[in-house]
């Protein structure tokens, strides 16, 4: 597979297994896995295909269970998932990217996980940077995660090292 068809496919597996599993007609179990065989069936993709996909993904979006026979995306669902992820002490700072048209509305209300099931955050200000750049010219926030932490605020690391919590009120903001 060339590069523009395995990005092709890792947006069809992003939407399949986050978003809209019925439209292909599989479904996603409570902790968001669905059976590689049925999805290779809707999706009419080989297994080699699909273990490319799952390899060379540059933010290891996805991820097999210790059998694999089972897949699920590592996080970003806006179906209802329980993923059951890890409760994880979180470093000291953690950064959101973001653009400065969302600035006055974050710092107002705080980080709210808008349309997922929680709020995104990066362990590096250059993926941060990687994040925000999707909408526009970056805009970097530090987070004070080991102050949430301290406050009892709950962290999860999703198998792809990105860091979830449910919200990050503005007082934990600071620009960088
Ligand atoms: C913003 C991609 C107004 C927030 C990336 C962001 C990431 C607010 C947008 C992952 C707000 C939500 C997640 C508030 C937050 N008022 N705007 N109170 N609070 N926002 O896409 O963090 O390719 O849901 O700054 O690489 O951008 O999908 O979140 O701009 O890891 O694997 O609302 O998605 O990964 O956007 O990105 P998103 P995100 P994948």
């Amino acid at each position: 597979m060339n590069e523009k068809d395995t990005i092709r496919l890792s947006k069809r597996l992003s939407r399949h297994l986050r978003h809209a599993p019925e439209e292909i007609g599989i479904q996603l179990s409570a902790d968001g896995w669905t059976d590689v065989a049925a999805l290779l069936g809707a999706m009419r993709i080989t297994r080699e295909q699909l273990d490319h996909v799952v390899a060379t993904n540059d933010k290891r979006r996805f991820a097999f269970d210790e059998t694999g026979a089972r897949i699920r995306a590592s996080q970003g669902h806006t179906v209802p998932v329980q993923l059951d992820l890890p409760v994880t002490t979180p470093p000291d700072t953690l950064y959101h990217g973001t653009v400065a048209k969302f600035l006055d509305d974050i710092m107002a209300e705080g980080l709210r996980p808008m349309t997922r099931h929680d709020v995104h955050l990066s362990p590096d200000i250059p993926t941060a940077i990687k994040v925000g750049s999707r909408r526009g010219k970056p805009v970097v926030l530090a987070v004070d995660a080991g102050r949430m932490h301290a406050d009892g605020h709950v962290f999860r690391l999703s198998a792809n090292g990105v860091w979830l919590t449910e919200h990050v009120p503005a007082g934990y903001l600071s620009s960088r």
